[in-house]
């Protein structure tokens, strides 16, 4: 069989005519019944107990910490305003900015495009006839991926790896479902999958933060000492740099935050907008011994990465030019840069640079609500970074997840010598379900990230290994043959908390066969898993329900081109998740290289309303949020599906049922 193994393409081949992809959108909600019984309470009370000896056990916990939570200043007084939709479509949702207004986004600025899906899907919008019940929302609720026990969260902030503990910073309103008031979240994981919440690290109690604790990054100092920068949003709505440190650096809990008495440390510098001046890196060392940072931005539609260089986290001298910037992006958030090891291997400390290194830019595009990355070549003395491929630049080529998935930040975690991604799943349902519901948003599992060195233009992104302590039982299906148009049912126990991994061959001389198609494939233009191909699309039916009334088709799909060559595509259709017609059903995806010898290969961890997908080791990724109203506890099932009309499809899979994580708040604190 040809393969086909071109590096990802440019989304536009113009960087200057704003490129950015309409491929997906994020958007969201859900609800669920918020605290559990009394005895449920004392149950997981008893649980947690016997976790935390364990964790003491273990490693150890000086409880020397002092709690010290702050009360949360005056906030959210952001308007609602209509949008104009389309006769006919009745939006539940608010259709609100008031991300926009305060100067951020969130999962309700969205346009009425956005709300609407794209393409040939749902093209009804956001409806709110389906009557949810307590059952059907209760089951959303996921299992092992990180979520505060309610309320709303967002951004990932300051990861870190701390005196044995691995800490999770996050972007929360502790007073309702949707964002406004914004804190940090604090959890705390001697594994990044069992977690234990912390009370808030930081409040918005300050005329530099009253409008919000924004989002930021840690540094570890060579002491051990940390630095946590984060924007503030003030009193008048300026966007803020600011640093916070540990109380008590010996408390490896890291319970208490300090903030720097002369803050803000940063404030916009000339030329940039007030409300366009968020986000602080992670600090990385310059060969003379300082410490340099970057912040997102824009000037006009450009976004930029401003870079600034310090000494103590307290004063910052602006670097002339930019870090990088592209035309046509707009606002960058949470920009993250790191160093990537050319042979692969381990992750690298973010200060490290030289040979055999190549460095990562990602933005994430306020206008479109995804993260970009691109890789290339950093300067160090002219503090300037540049793309090894223009074409593939920040923000018009290539996505961590062509899904939902959005404001993540990696770390180095020096305990495994590897570098992790975080990334916020927002939620795709009404915000009105949200407030029912009682909670809104999730993290997705956290994903080691390497360079790919068989392609050399791309990441791979994998879940840490820690998630496959949550596997338990498995099943193994060997070539399972599915004819062109055949839907063949995977047997298992339950169908609604598992990890997939599954392989897939086209019968070859099928593809021999085949003429040769100028056809121009687009995951989110096609009609999904229903657009019959000659090679596609193949994949797996997950979350489905017996008679296929509800499903969501993970696949791939392959065009054989001119000279034979194949071009794969790797897509998720949501447009028949769900009978409920108040969710967004976008289908999405993108171009993968599938290069010589390899079989088309995918991992899924399926967790109730999540599904993350991770195609060809990690080369590319889907993140979906489906809301089943059938297909869900006993009734979810999975099946293969081939909808191609050339070529059989073989394929071997082995499914494991996955455990719960433990998530519970700290005991006795
Ligand atoms: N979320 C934060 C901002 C950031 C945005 C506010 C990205 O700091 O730019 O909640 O989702």
């Amino acid at each position: 069989m040809g393969d086909h193994n071109q590096p990802f393409l440019p989304v536009s081949g113009d960087p200057e005519c704003v490129p950015i992809q309409g491929d997906d959108v994020v958007d969201d909600s859900l609800h669920r019944p918020q605290q559990g019984s009394t005895k449920s309470k004392l149950l997981l009370a008893v649980f947690s107990g016997i976790f935390v000896v364990c964790l003491i056990l273990a490693g150890g916990y000086d409880k020397s910490g002092v709690v010290k939570v702050a009360q949360l200043g005056g906030v959210d007084e952001l308007g609602v305003g209509p949008i104009e939709m389309p006769a006919g479509s009745t939006i539940v949702r608010p259709a609100v900015s008031r991300g926009k207004s305060a100067g951020v986004s969130e999962k309700a600025n969205l346009s009425p495009e956005q709300l609407l899906g794209g393409g040939e899907v749902s093209g009804d919008g956001l409806t709110e006839d389906f009557p949810w019940n307590n059952s059907m929302l209760s089951w959303q609720r996921t299992a092992f991926h990180f979520q505060p026990e309610k309320n709303w969260m967002n951004d990932p902030n300051g990861p870190l790896f701390y005196k044995g503990w691995y800490h999770f910073f996050y972007q929360y309103n502790p007073n309702a479902a949707v964002w406004g008031d914004i804190v940090w979240g604090h959890a705390v994981s001697r594994d990044m999958i069992h977690w234990l919440h912390l009370p808030l690290a930081m409040v918005a109690d300050q005329w530099y933060d009253v409008q919000g604790v924004w989002t930021g990054s840690a540094t570890i100092l060579p002491d051990g000492k940390v630095m946590m920068l984060y924007t503030g949003s003030t009193n008048e709505s300026v966007q803020v740099q600011n640093l916070a440190y540990p109380a008590n650096h010996d408390d490896p809990l890291l319970l208490d935050w300090v903030k720097h008495p002369g803050n803000p440390v940063l404030v916009p510098p000339p030329g940039i907008h007030h409300k366009d001046f968020r986000d602080p890196t992670t600090a990385w060392k310059t060969s003379e011994g300082k410490w340099r940072i970057t912040i997102g931005s824009k000037v006009n539609k450009t976004g930029i990465a401003l870079i600034y260089d310090t000494d103590d986290f307290i004063n910052f001298e602006l670097k002339d030019g930019f870090l990088h910037g592209v035309p046509g992006t707009g606002m960058w958030e949470c920009v993250d840069f790191y160093p990537v090891a050319v042979a692969g291997g381990n992750g690298l400390d973010t200060s490290v640079n030289g040979a055999g290194v190549r460095h990562v830019v990602k933005a994430s595009l306020d206008d479109d609500r995804h993260d970009y990355y691109a890789i290339g070549t950093y300067d160090e003395e002219a503090g300037k970074w540049y793309p090894d491929n223009p074409t593939i630049d920040v923000g018009i080529g290539i996505r961590y997840d062509y899904g939902i998935f959005y404001a993540s930040k990696t770390f180095f975690d020096q305990s495994k010598q590897r570098r992790v991604l975080w990334g916020w799943i927002g939620e795709w349902d009404s915000e009105a379900a949200d407030v029912r519901k009682g909670w809104a948003s999730l993290q997705g599992m956290p994903r080691t990230v390497v360079l790919d060195t068989k392609t050399g233009s791309n990441l791979l992104q994998w879940p840490v290994v820690e998630s496959e302590s949550l596997r338990l039982r498995s099943k193994e299906f060997k070539n399972v043959v599915a004819k062109p148009g055949a839907v063949v049912p995977i047997k298992l126990e339950a169908a609604t908390q598992l990890d997939i991994v599954a392989e897939f061959e086209l019968d070859k001389e099928a593809v021999e066969r085949v003429a040769e198609s100028d056809e121009e494939f687009k995951c989110s233009s096609s009609k999904g898993a229903a657009h019959r191909g000659a090679l596609g699309p193949f994949g797996l039916l997950v979350l489905s329900e017996e008679t296929l009334s509800e499903q969501t088709p993970v696949y791939f799909y392959v065009v054989k081109g001119k000279n034979a060559t194949l071009r794969t595509y790797f897509c998720a259709d949501q447009s028949r998740s769900s009978l409920a017609n108040d969710v967004n059903k976008q289908i999405y995806g993108s171009y993968v290289p599938v290069l010589t010898g390899e079989k088309f290969a995918v991992r899924m961890l399926v967790d109730h309303s999540i599904i993350e997908s991770f195609a060809q080791g990690g080369r590319s990724v889907i993140t979906s949020r489906v809301y089943p109203t059938k297909a869900i506890y006993g009734a979810a099932r999975l099946f293969l599906f081939n909808n191609g009309t050339e070529a059989g499809v073989t394929a071997s899979l082995k499914v494991w049922q996955m455990n719960s994580a433990f998530i519970r708040p700290f005991p006795n604190l």
